[in-house]
């Protein structure tokens, strides 16, 4: 099978016949190669660490499904478990065993959700926006905060100063947004807890909640600084406000119970998306019972879905939760991501190149820059035509790594040595092409 993963004459028939049906070719603006040149390649199947490309390519992937893929493409014990629930049927929109089981499950893995409750919706979008109205209503206040550059799925009240593709596209606040949809959400900078002080004094009780993803993912991977969600939560107790972790990508990820589990700090609310569903669409919000008790029908904060907890999506989620808790994969993919990180930086420093990486657990990032990056201002200091050069020649021999700096990679415990292996040999090759061009 070939290596080079740009898109060829069969992917580039597809995205002409896409761009006709929908719009930019694509069913998520992240999935275009606007910010770094070129089409997409289409794929076909993906098994293990490798997605196949319609041209024929084996790549070996970091993008995951943007998350998902923990334990590789294609678990064979996961696409068993969704094969025999779909057997039974595919959605009743009504409750199951097997939800009861998955919400369980979830909740005595999630530091947070230990004698709580959560709610099972279908995106990390539905997780965000739910948990947000849900703080607005427990709490009888309006105002919310977030972070620059961080992304909490696309509700009109967090597309401001947004990551993710927003950033990537530069339109980080979305037309379509009316003002007084984001009137009430408040920004600060990421890693900086003064600044949500500063905001808390400024709006005395009427700050409903902080909403922060507690390892930065969509400004590319940053890091929380040491004490940052301390802070935050001694504020959000200090303040009667609700401190929400958005997990989409962090969840079972970072440690199987996440990153409050990691770093030791207990949200009020937590989202969970991307891994607590295996590959499939689902959603999660919950956290403390007297804040849960709100959601209809036991309380006034509305929130519905048809299919929120069908029975394939639970039957893919349950099965990935119950192998990271047999498999205990954590330590090792953590490991493999190291030594990935290593290697990249060692290879970029050869060469002359200026790179600041950046790793949580089995998530990382490379910047093309030579200061920390701690938060949305120093990861727009990454020179993007690098990246763009990177991303291209890396595509080029088999590495398949998302198409913008503002995303975090994400190893899964399907690499294998062979597999960093090819990488490492690619990057050397490319990092010199790079210093070359100057
Ligand atoms: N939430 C994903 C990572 N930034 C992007 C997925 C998407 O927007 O398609």
């Amino acid at each position: 099978m070939s290596k080079d993963g740009r898109a060829g004459a069969r992917s580039k028939e597809l995205f002409a016949a896409a761009s006709k049906v929908i719009p930019g070719g694509v069913n998520s603006p992240v999935r275009a190669f606007k910010s770094v040149g070129g089409e997409p390649p289409f794929i076909r199947k993906a098994t293990g660490c490798h997605v196949i490309t319609e041209d024929g390519a084996a790549l070996v992937d970091y993008v995951g499904s943007w998350g998902p893929a923990l334990l590789g493409h294609a678990h064979p014990e996961v696409v068993d478990a969704v094969c025999r629930a779909a057997r039974d049927g595919l959605s009743f929109g009504a409750a199951t065993a097997a939800e009861v089981d998955f919400a369980e499950l979830i909740c005595s893995l999630v530091p947070s959700l230990r004698g709580g409750m959560v709610r099972l919706v279908s995106s990390g979008t539905e997780a965000t926006m739910s948990a947000l109205r849900l703080a607005r209503g427990y709490t009888g206040r309006s105002k919310i905060i977030k972070c620059e550059g961080g992304y909490h799925g696309h509700a009109d009240m967090l597309l401001v100063a947004a990551g993710s593709g927003a950033a990537t596209l530069g339109i980080p606040g979305s037309a379509g947004v009316p003002g007084e949809a984001v009137r009430d959400t408040l920004l600060v900078p990421y890693n900086d807890a003064e600044a949500v002080a500063a905001r808390f004094a400024e709006h005395p009780g009427e700050i409903a909640a902080i909403i922060v993803e507690p390892v930065a993912g969509n400004m590319g991977c940053v890091p929380p600084r040491p004490g940052y969600l301390e802070r935050l939560r001694s504020l959000c107790t200090e303040h009667g406000a609700v401190l929400i972790f958005d997990e989409v990508m962090t969840g079972f990820r970072v440690a199987l119970g996440g990153a409050q589990e990691r770093f030791g700090i207990t949200p009020d609310l937590t989202c969970l998306g991307k891994i607590v569903g295996g590959g499939m669409p689902v959603g999660a919000y919950g956290g403390r019972r007297e804040i849960m008790e709100k959601i209809a029908p036991l309380g006034p904060v509305y929130q519905a879905g048809t299919l929120s907890g069908n029975p394939l999506s639970v039957a893919a989620g349950l099965k990935t939760l119950e192998l990271l808790e047999r498999d205990k994969p954590h330590a090792a993919i953590e490991a493999a991501t190291t030594k990935l990180c290593a290697g990249l930086a060692e290879s970029a420093a050869a060469a002359g190149v200026a790179w600041t990486g950046t790793q949580v657990g089995s998530m990382f990032s490379g910047f093309f820059c030579t200061g920390e990056v701690w938060n949305y201002v120093d990861a727009q200091g990454s020179d993007l035509e690098r990246f763009a050069r990177w991303h291209g020649e890396m595509l080029a021999r088999g590495v398949y790594l998302a198409p913008s700096q503002f995303e975090a990679g994400f190893m899964s415990a399907a690499h294998d040595e062979a597999a960093i292996e090819q990488t490492l040999t690619a990057a050397a090759e490319v990092f010199a092409l790079l210093a070359a061009a100057g």
